[in-house]
């Protein structure tokens, strides 16, 4: 449950419900099956990850730290056995700027096709901010395409004056 990153369902978190079905939670060993990786397809090119690859990273990210990975689920899909429909990531940097701050980014916000426009994409976006403020990061930040900048408007997210920059290989 939500216990695992430091959030307790109290009242102060009441807006966190999916609807009918639906649960969010971190994202379990367990959800290659569940098929995580066909929700991420549908952000980016995927490559080739088998269940043992995603095992070795998500066992690999826990190691290290700092990985925050939300799931939607809708646990009545494929005969009760469940289905991966949402994602979304907090990653968490350590600094030595800003008194060794820490620092959050939002990465591969995704949710599948057939559940879009139920609002999932903004429940999973308002708690990777929340957890990211109570993990106390100076700054969170995200790319994103540009007829998205609105959506994360909403949450106060703001187009940084500095420009973003990549090398790709
Ligand atoms: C988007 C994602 C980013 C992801 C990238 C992949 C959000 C807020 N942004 O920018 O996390 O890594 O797409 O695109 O979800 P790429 O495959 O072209 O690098």
């Amino acid at each position: 449950s939500l216990d695992e990153y430091g959030i307790k369902l109290d009242e102060k978190y009441s807006w966190i419900n999916p609807g009918e079905g639906l649960v969010i939670r971190p994202l379990s060993s367990q959800d290659f099956d569940k098929g995580f990786t066909d929700v991420l397809s549908q952000l980016t090119r995927l490559g080739d990850v088998s269940k043992e690859d995603f095992q070795k990273r998500f066992y690999a990210m826990k190691a290290s730290g700092g990985y925050y990975t939300l799931v939607v689920e809708d646990t009545e899909a494929d005969n009760g056995s469940g289905k991966i429909v949402g994602t979304g990531t907090l990653e968490v940097e350590q600094k030595f700027i800003h008194s060794c701050a820490l620092r959050g980014r939002v990465e591969e916000v995704v949710i599948d096709k057939e559940y879009r426009g139920r609002k999932l994409g903004k429940l999973v976006l308002g708690l990777i901010t929340v957890l990211s403020k109570k993990l106390a990061c100076y700054k969170t930040t995200l790319e994103c395409k540009v007829e998205n900048i609105p959506f994360y408007g909403i949450f106060g997210y703001k187009e940084d004056p500095e420009k973003f920059m990549q090398l790709r290989f």
